[in-house]
């Protein structure tokens, strides 16, 4: 595990991206303003999936420049990212072959997201990660506790997660795998209420074995424990890193764990959201996060053209400006 894990444990600072068809929408539904996180917008809109579908068929990220991202993340003294092959609303950036959900058989943009980032990561020396949500909101078979599923037979529902397991996220992560050559694999929504424990150790070793030196975060069994994360000795819970998500643990030092976290109020885009915490306050969190052993994962949301937000782009350059005068932390 030491091995594995030496990369990360000196990479200290990574970009989180939540980047999806919900930057389209961009908090407002229907003209309303729909409260919480922007990604979430079809879950806390209730906005039916044939309606959030017309907002896939329109993404078309025409000034997304995966050089120019892997730029600024190296200049921020990040090291580096993960960004959402697919976020609980199911849709993929890539050209999945057991999805048609996806850019290029659904989005007008026809062209791999994470083609070009995974290339561009290569190319400038930033590890790449993938988030990837087991709960999925379009998948029938994927999201018990959704608003968008009527209630019924538990265990027809259990068969029926368990065929989209085998049947559609399993060969999607050996998809990815396979083509972008991950270093990490940040899974998520494994509360969806069909997934077990047991399903998770299981994912756990499918991954490792699709590629050993790979890196899974812990959301990918049952219940986040300890710490958010990982329960130190518990040798049966699957994970490499604990999540704690907008909180700095107080004295974790002996455990592996990645702090995320947003500068706004939003991990996806919304375009009202100017709740920015300042360059301060994000070195402070850095400083804070790595004196007590953890990784900082910080979010950016790109607009639906591809453009990372100004006030984001502006804190990461102080922080990297920090960083240079400072020596890494
Ligand atoms: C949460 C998700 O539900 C949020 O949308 C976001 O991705 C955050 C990092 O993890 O559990």
């Amino acid at each position: 595990l030491d091995k594995r894990m030496e990369w990360w444990r000196d990479a200290r600072f990574g970009m989180f991206i939540h980047w999806g068809v919900y930057s389209i929408p961009a908090g407002t539904y229907k003209g309303k303003k729909i409260e919480n996180i922007g990604e979430w917008i079809q879950f806390f809109g209730k906005i039916p999936v044939e309606e959030y579908e017309e907002y896939a068929k329109q993404f078309n990220p025409e000034k997304f420049d995966a050089d120019a991202w892997v730029q600024l993340i190296k200049e921020a003294g990040m090291k580096y990212l993960v960004i959402t092959s697919k976020h609980h609303d199911g849709f993929c950036l890539w050209d999945s072959e057991v999805a048609t959900y996806d850019i290029m058989d659904f989005a007008p943009y026809k062209k791999d997201i994470l083609k070009a980032l995974s290339e561009a990561c290569k190319k400038q020396g930033i590890k790449f990660g993938l988030y990837h949500s087991i709960l999925d909101w379009h998948h029938q078979d994927a999201h018990y506790n959704g608003n968008l599923r009527e209630k019924g037979d538990e265990k027809v529902y259990a068969e029926r997660f368990k065929k989209y397991l085998k049947e559609y996220l399993k060969p999607q992560l050996k998809e990815l795998v396979d083509n972008y050559d991950p270093d990490i694999l940040w899974f998520d929504g494994e509360w969806v209420g069909e997934f077990t424990h047991e399903q998770g150790k299981e994912l756990y070793q499918y991954v490792r074995t699709l590629k050993p030196s790979i890196l899974i975060n812990n959301r990918v069994d049952k219940g986040r424990q300890g710490y958010q994360g990982m329960n130190k000795g518990d040798k049966d819970y699957a994970g490499d890193f604990g999540t704690p998500e907008q909180e700095i643990l107080k004295n974790a030092s002996d455990l592996d764990w990645e702090s995320c976290m947003t500068m706004n109020d939003t991990w996806g885009y919304k375009s009202y959201d100017h709740n920015w915490k300042s360059a301060k306050t994000l070195i402070h969190n850095l400083i804070d996060v790595t004196s007590k052993g953890g990784n900082y994962l910080l979010n950016v949301g790109p607009t639906s053209e591809g453009i990372i937000p100004e006030p984001s782009v502006e804190r990461l350059k102080t922080m990297g400006n920090w960083l240079d005068t400072n020596g890494e932390a």
